[in-house]
């Protein structure tokens, strides 16, 4: 079922191995941008009116208005089933005691006598959050998106998730519930890219954000890099991704499940094993063979592990699978080897690194308190996750006294005048009399 990539006996070059050798799948941003560009300029003639013509067009269902009422949220809440609010309320519980430590506390730097920079940490004003509807309901992407905002204390949360035709025209109800257990009343029922030119330009109904995180189709992300600029945006999400690195010690029924979990989001999603044992690769296989068939979206499942981004790596060496599994920078990497701390320590590129044999991704997905929106499509080798640090910026605050300006004075002139800016020099020299 997945298909095997035998890199035994392979030059590995020193500055790391060509990632065009690893599978990936085909998410051409850019072809969507001309299928987005359309709709946004609709969103920001038309607003609220083109918002809800492209979400019965998409998503075949016709909506009054784009805000859910408060009522609609209550509702959902008082309907949610008791074991799903518990287990939401620790998702959220053990995703605020992370968040919160990662808080930054402002540094003042006192750089000589009389002259000091600050880096102040603001949180970004306005924020939209998307949440997707499209094979699955994810109440636990409303957490990771809304935890680590409300934490960098942004004010203004909004959050979009597609209109369900099925719950007339409303997010998923689980949606709207993890919106209210996290305080959070400002909902729309929209999705796409639509949703995103409603957050970058604003509608009668919604205020424009200053910024847009959460995964999405490729729709959404091409809209995001379409309106970035205008908007702040997190990475740009592509199909999930799971990468396991494993030696002959791992439990081949626990590589398969998790390759599985992955596999589980979408026919595109990504599950690849990088491994130093063939008999490990072998009973692998086996695994995925019954447990796929025994599950209950076995269909994407299927196409997930056999589509041409999916593989087994076989490699001679740990050092060799490090530098695969660094090329490749997953979205989550599993760490399944003897040593496995020690191992994980040397990984440098990985979205989210998932260490030894009792912490699967899923448990990162919902539970472990960490984030699960996360860098996909190589971006681990350049990118982080989505954190506290995402909605807050470092703002310098600059203050020198008259002497400590004049200290320095000379230093500023001979760079201005160096760079054929000498009105930059004349800016110091008119503080003190046009001359230094
Ligand atoms: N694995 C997904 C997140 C998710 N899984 C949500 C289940 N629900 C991307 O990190
Ligand atoms: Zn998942």
């Amino acid at each position: 079922m997945i298909s095997r990539i035998d890199l035994r006996g392979a030059a590995f070059p020193e500055g790391g191995i060509d990632r065009d050798l690893l599978p990936r799948a085909e998410f051409d941003v850019e072809a969507a941008l001309e299928t987005v560009r359309p709709i946004c300029d609709d969103v920001r003639h038309r607003g609220g009116e083109a918002v809800i013509d492209y979400g019965e067009r998409f998503d075949g269902v016709r909506v009054e208005r784009l805000r859910v009422a408060d009522k609609a949220i209550a509702e959902a809440l008082d309907g949610l089933d008791p074991d799903v609010r518990a287990a939401l309320e620790e998702s959220i519980r053990r995703a605020r005691i992370v968040h919160r430590e990662q808080r930054r506390t402002d540094v003042t730097t006192q750089v000589v006598p009389g002259g000091t920079v600050t880096e102040k940490w603001v949180p970004v004003q306005r924020v939209g959050l998307y949440v997707p509807g499209g094979l699955a309901v994810y109440p636990s992407s409303v957490v990771m998106n809304v935890v680590p905002a409300q934490e960098a204390g942004v004010g203004g949360v909004a959050v979009a998730s597609p209109p369900q035709k099925d719950f007339g025209g409303l997010p998923h109800p689980t949606v709207l519930a993890a919106c209210a257990l996290l305080g959070v009343d400002e909902v729309y029922a929209t999705g796409g890219a639509q949703a995103v030119a409603m957050f970058a330009y604003g509608t009668d109904e919604c205020r424009p954000v200053n910024l847009v995180t959460g995964p999405g189709n490729i729709y959404v992300a091409a809209a995001k890099r379409l309106l970035k600029g205008r908007i702040g945006i997190d990475a740009e999400a592509g199909p999930t991704e799971i990468a396991i690195l494993a030696d002959a010690s791992a439990d081949p029924g626990y590589v398969a499940a998790d390759l599985i979990s992955q596999a589980e989001h979408d026919p595109l999603a990504a599950a690849v094993l990088v491994t130093t044992s063939p008999e490990l690769a072998d009973a692998v296989d086996g695994e995925l063979a019954t447990r796929v068939a025994a599950t209950k979206h076995r269909d994407r499942i299927t196409a997930a592990l056999s589509g041409r981004q999916s593989a087994t790596v076989l490699v001679d060496t740990l050092d060799q699978g490090l530098d695969v599994v660094d090329a490749y920078a997953a979205e989550h990497l599993e760490i399944q080897t003897r040593d496995a701390a020690a191992v994980a320590a040397r990984v440098r590129n990985a979205g989210a690194i998932f260490v030894g044999p009792h912490a699967p991704v899923s448990l990162g997905d919902y539970c472990a308190g960490s984030n699960h929106v996360l860098p996909t499509g190589g971006c681990a080798c350049h990118s982080s996750g989505l954190s506290v640090q995402s909605f807050l910026r470092g703002i310098h605050v600059v203050d020198y006294s008259r002497d400590a300006l004049a200290e320095v004075a000379g230093h500023v002139v001979t760079l201005a005048n160096a760079e054929d800016l000498p009105a930059h020099g004349e800016a110091v020299t008119a503080r003190f009399g046009g001359a230094l």
